[in-house]
């Protein structure tokens, strides 16, 4: 099972969100067996950017982890993905946080994402969609939300 974070603060992020969700479904080879709920956070990095809509969605896939990175990298590029500025807005943002049990660290990819243990609207989806998961090398969602700061994330209301 692979995990997918899914950001967006830029040309309604709902829509952006939503709209990638059902284009992962189509990814060759995979399919989705879930997402979870949007979620509403004030940006981490520069504050003068747009509120973020964050979800995860879960994935049965039979592509390679950086097979898999390939086709988020076009999903991304397809919703005008340009890299403002470090920890700048974006339309899209596509992470892959976890792929089953496998830990990964090469230049292109690392998985568990690195970020992950510091993100709660990474933590907070993850564990609505999945809970007690356990990320490998790290520990379980549960362990990693009680030490994250929660940062004003909220269900999107929208
Ligand atoms: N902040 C929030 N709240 N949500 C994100 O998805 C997000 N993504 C990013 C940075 C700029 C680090 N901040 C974020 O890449």
């Amino acid at each position: 099972m692979a995990y997918i974070g899914l950001g967006s603060n830029l040309q309604q992020p709902a829509v952006q969100v939503r709209q990638a969700m059902t284009e992962l479904d189509a990814i060759p080879q995979s399919h989705c067996s879930g997402y979870s709920s949007l979620y509403q956070s004030p940006p981490m990095g520069p504050a003068d950017q747009p509120e973020y809509i964050n979800a995860v969605a879960r994935m049965v896939t039979r592509l390679s982890p950086i097979r898999l990175l390939g086709e988020l990298q076009i999903i991304e590029q397809q919703h005008g993905r340009v890299r403002a500025r470090p920890w700048g807005q974006r339309t899209l943002d596509l992470d892959l946080l976890l792929y089953g049990e496998v830990v990964i660290t090469t230049q292109h990819l690392t998985v568990p994402h690195p970020g992950m243990a510091e993100r709660a609207f990474v933590l907070y989806p993850l564990q609505e969609l999945e809970s007690g998961l356990k990320i490998p090398s790290i520990g379980s969602v549960e362990e990693l939300i009680a030490h994250c700061p929660q940062a004003g994330i909220r269900r999107y209301e929208g």
